[in-house]
């Protein structure tokens, strides 16, 4: 008989960054009804189409539901946690033992929904002397975080919602997403005649229908289009001189740079009319608050950290800073990267930007005979085997590792490598909540309850963590003695037990989350102890802004944490007033430091640089992991959640398809430098000649509850190499994998034409 649904019970998506509130019936461990939750207040109700179908990712076949451990002949075998976890603890502890610390990877952290396991990993890790990370920041964003650490120190958002101008770069927030309600504001733009949408995009994406203006660059000349644009800015006069020189330092040696642009030139270079880059610089110019978002269509193309440095001139060099509907600083609640300078990898000296290694280099980094390479790797969250550029490089890589543990809810193509699989409680069945908080005015946070109990077998992963720990034994239980009865004692109790136990013993800092977790968790509402971490959080953002979460209600940390722990539709942590941006700025003069001279050096090369990577053998552009309808990075495996476009169609432009003799609906293959594949055709109007796309996602394996395996679509990373990358950030360019593409005829057969 079946379970009577229960009452609509708050929680978030996490199928992307904006995690929107949702509200669910639960029935017999179904999340039965989904709807948005009006209550959240970033998301205020809004979903797009991918949230309601969020019971794929719940119930599938593929959950684990027991620890594993690979055999000799690389079958598994179940285990009990007890043996799984000192044996890894083992492990570990001897890799360390025999050649430090620090040949031991740590790889995820945190997928587009759940980063509170991410934040235990570090105790351990520690414990163990290991320092290394990386995770998918270090395929998208550490070059943005190098110019933005260079220009104020931290991270940007853009206001769209009351942008009077939103221009988009290499951004599809139609499909995408990434900013609350994002078709809303869309769609109210675009109705607007007072506002304007710019767009920056080969392709005639849904967000480029709406725009304004379509700046349709060639796929990787977005350098030449942005410096245009700059240059027109400066050449034109259209800056905002005030604003400028009484925030900005540095600004004559960048309009030098911009000044000597060949608008006319780069223009063509960038294959867009120069009629159409000067109107966009003037209608950004005239605006009273433009907003800038870029994304992957240039952070994983060429030339990608100095597009991030001249998309921000749109928006420096015009004053759109510190005003209602512009650009922003923001508080972060705990930040995603790591605060100094730029380290080196150990085997390549790869820059190690926020704390964070390029993805690209890890298989570099294992495979060698260099004493410092890594011997071991965990992976949390994560599935590097089909997400990190040339799987093949990658998985070869992993089965030469002496120990690689996954942490994961499924039998991932990563975890089909590793020695031992650790299997989590899904996210509707643990405490959970993600560190994208990233708005300004008003910043959220989002602590979610469990809907159930976790699957029999699994276990959050702060559990896990902590058993982790305690195996390590590295923490005297004693020590914890007197936390724990402060605890029980409430929190003014705790705090001060707290800073006397920590100024006691420095040592505990160093793992505060296990600390937090053994000694407050317990005191927590049912289900809540993983949500012990976000004590020590929640007193450093009551610190960091002690105005801003004061406005927003919070009388201090501890109120903070219980407001957290009260919220269930989540809670507005920080509520600036625009002027404050300029006090977000870390510099200690509060200004931009606009001048950056790797950068304006790689403007002025930009003048002889090639601007494309196609040759004979590879002559078309394949932009590998484009975002569409129902694509959520690994984290839905179950092609049934898809309502259309099941097989991942390879997008082709009407011009490609004559010349190639390819058929909508008909088969291709794509071969590029790392691999071959093949994929259903869709011949495209919105695909400009030359430039092919296949979506991100597909391609993993999916186990139907009859046995059968399948694994739909393209793996996009079977495609693209780990030697394309940035040269500041390393990280890839998987929008820029030349390509070449033949028919496949009915018997199989690559068709010549
Ligand atoms: N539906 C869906 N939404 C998602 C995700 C998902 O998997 N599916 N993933 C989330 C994640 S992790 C991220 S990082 C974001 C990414 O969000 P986006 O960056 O918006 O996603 P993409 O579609 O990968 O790339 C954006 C655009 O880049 C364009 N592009 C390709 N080559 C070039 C070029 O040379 N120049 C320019 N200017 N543009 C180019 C593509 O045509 C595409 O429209 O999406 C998030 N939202
Ligand atoms: N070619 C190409 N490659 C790309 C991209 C591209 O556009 N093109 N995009 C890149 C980008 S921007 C990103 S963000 C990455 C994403 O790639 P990854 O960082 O590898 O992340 P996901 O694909 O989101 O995988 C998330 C994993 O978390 C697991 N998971 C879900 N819930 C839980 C949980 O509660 N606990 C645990 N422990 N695990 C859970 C899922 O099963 C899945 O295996 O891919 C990158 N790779
Ligand atoms: S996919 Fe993103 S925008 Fe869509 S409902 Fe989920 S969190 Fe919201
Ligand atoms: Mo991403």
């Amino acid at each position: 008989m079946s379970e009577h649904p229960s009452e609509w019970q708050a929680s978030a998506c996490i199928l992307c960054e904006c995690n929107c509130g949702i509200v669910v019936q639960v029935r017999d461990r179904t999340l039965a009804r989904i709807r948005g939750d009006k209550e959240h207040p970033a998301s205020r109700g809004y979903t797009c189409n991918k949230a309601l179908r969020l019971d794929h990712y719940q119930n599938n076949p593929n959950r684990l539901t027991s620890p594993m451990r690979r055999r000799p002949d690389g079958t598994y075998e179940e285990i009990d946690w007890e043996t799984a976890i000192s044996e890894i603890a083992d492990g570990f502890r001897a890799i360390a033992a025999n050649h430090g610390g620090d040949t031991i990877l740590y790889y995820g952290g945190g997928g587009q929904g759940n980063h509170l396991g991410g934040a235990y990993s570090g105790a351990f890790l520690k414990a163990l002397g290991s320092h290394y990370r990386s995770n998918a920041l270090a395929q998208e964003k550490t070059g943005e975080h190098w110019i933005d650490t260079h220009l104020y120190g931290n991270h940007t958002r853009g206001e769209f919602e009351h942008a009077e101008v939103a221009v988009f770069v290499g951004k599809n927030p139609w499909m995408s997403q990434s900013f609350p309600r994002a078709r809303v504001v869309l769609n109210e733009i675009a109705r607007d005649p007072g506002r304007s949408m710019i767009v920056i995009d080969p392709v005639i994406t849904d967000t480029a229908r709406m725009a304004d203006i379509h700046l349709r660059v060639r796929p990787g000349s977005d350098a030449w289009c942005l410096a245009a644009l700059a240059g027109v800015l400066v050449q034109e006069d259209l800056c905002d001189d005030a604003f400028l020189a009484a925030h900005v330092n540095g600004v004559d040696a960048v309009r030098e740079v911009l000044r000597e642009v060949p608008v006319a030139e780069y223009a063509r270079r960038c294959g867009v009319d120069e009629a159409l880059i000067r109107s966009a610089a003037r209608r950004i110019a005239a605006a009273g608050s433009v907003a800038v978002f870029e994304d992957l269509g240039v952070q994983q193309s060429l030339n990608s950290t100095l597009c991030s440095y001249l998309n921000k001139m749109l928006w420096i060099l015009t004053g759109n800073f510190a005003k209602r509907g512009a650009q922003h600083l923001h508080s972060s609640f705990a930040p995603l990267f790591r605060p100094g300078g730029v380290g080196r990898t150990p085997v390549t000296g790869a820059p190690i930007i926020g704390g964070l290694m390029p993805s690209n280099v890890i298989p570099e980094e294992i495979l060698t005979d260099h004493p410092d390479r890594f011997r071991a790797l965990i992976v949390e969250s994560s599935n590097p085997a089909h997400s990190v550029a040339d799987s093949a490089a990658v998985r070869r890589a992993f089965s030469e590792l002496e120990l690689l543990v996954v942490i994961d809810v499924a039998m991932t193509e990563t975890a089909r490598l590793a020695h031992y699989v650790l299997p989590a409680a899904s996210q509707f069945e643990k405490v959970e909540a993600t560190f994208f908080n990233l708005e300004f005015p008003h910043n959220t946070f989002h602590l979610r309850h469990p809907l159930m109990e976790p699957l029999p077998g699994t276990l959050p992963e702060p559990e896990i963590w902590a058993r982790l720990m305690r195996a390590l034994g590295v923490v005297d239980d004693a020590e914890l003695a007197p936390l724990r009865r402060a605890a029980a004692q409430g929190l003014p109790a705790y705090t001060e037990a707290f800073l006397t136990a920590v100024s006691a013993n420095p040592g505990l800092g160093k793992v505060l989350p296990f600390v937090l977790y053994e000694t407050l968790g317990p005191t927590l509402p049912e289900g809540l102890s993983g949500a012990a971490a976000l004590w020590g959080l929640a007193q450093k953002a009551a610190l960091t802004y002690p105005k801003a979460v004061h406005r927003a209600g919070h009388a201090d940390g501890n109120a903070l944490f219980t407001a957290i722990l009260d919220g269930r539709s989540g809670v507005t942590f920080t509520e600036h007033e625009y002027q404050d941006d300029f006090a977000l700025i870390s510099h200690p003069d509060r200004r931009i430091a606009l001048e950056i001279p790797e950068m304006l050096a790689d403007i002025r090369a930009l003048a002889d640089a090639a601007d494309a990577l196609t040759d004979d053998e590879f002559p078309i552009v394949l932009s590998a992991g484009e975002r569409r309808a129902y694509t959520a990075n690994d984290i839905i495996r179950d092609p049934a959640w898809r309502t259309r476009d099941p097989d991942g169609a390879l997008r082709v432009s009407v011009h490609d398809a004559a010349v190639l003799g390819l058929v909508d609906g008909g088969r291709a293959r794509i071969t590029t430098a790392a691999g071959t594949a093949e994929a259903t055709v869709e011949i495209s109007e919105a695909m400009l000649p030359g430039h092919a796309s296949l979506p991100n996602g597909f391609g993993v394996d999916h186990l139907r509850p009859d046995g059968e395996s399948l694994s739909p679509g393209v793996a996009p990373n079977t495609l693209t190499s780990s030697g394309r990358r940035d040269a500041y950030a390393g990280t890839p360019w998987h929008k820029h994998v030349p390509a070449r593409i033949e028919r496949v005829c009915a018997d199989g057969l690559v068709g010549v034409t």
